[in-house]
């Protein structure tokens, strides 16, 4: 059973996210969703989520293709997560192309073209345009 991961915070969860949840199960056959805990985004992302914690962890449960959630709290903790779930494949949006190279000694590493035309951040200033 090849396995993979993935991280990210998720937040107003969308077609981008699915997309890019979609693609990484092709790699394998189980899938990790590691979900940014509110603190960390906070944090170290610069992020305040309009969907707290528990709230993204039920979303993303709820996706057929993620088979497993857990939370995300460092930058740091990758290697170990890869060794603990025994990871065979790592994968991220290519806005991320190159920041986790270093993680090719444990697992492959696959960037995804992201999704061109949807972000969070879009949906919020969208909706912000139209109050
Ligand atoms: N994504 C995408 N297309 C979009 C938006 C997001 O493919 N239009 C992808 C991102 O590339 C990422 C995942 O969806 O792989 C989650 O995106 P975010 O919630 O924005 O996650 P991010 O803040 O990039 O966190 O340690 C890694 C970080 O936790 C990643």
């Amino acid at each position: 059973m090849k396995r993979i991961i993935t991280y990210g915070t998720f937040d107003l969860l969308h077609y981008g996210h699915i997309n890019l949840l979609c693609r990484a199960k092709k790699h394998g056959d189980y899938l990790i969703a590691a979900v940014s805990t509110d603190e960390f985004n906070w944090n170290s992302k610069q992020k305040k989520c309009y969907f707290d914690y528990e709230r993204r962890k039920i979303l993303l449960e709820s996706i057929r293709y993620v088979d497993l959630v857990i939370p995300e709290g460092s930058w740091e903790q990758k290697i170990e997560d890869i060794k603990k779930y025994h990871i065979d494949t790592f994968v991220i949006g290519d806005d991320w192309k190159g920041e986790f190279d270093f993680l090719k000694e444990y697992c492959e590493v696959v960037y995804l073209e992201r999704t061109p035309e949807i972000s969070t951040t879009q949906i919020k200033n969208e909706l912000n345009k139209q109050n």
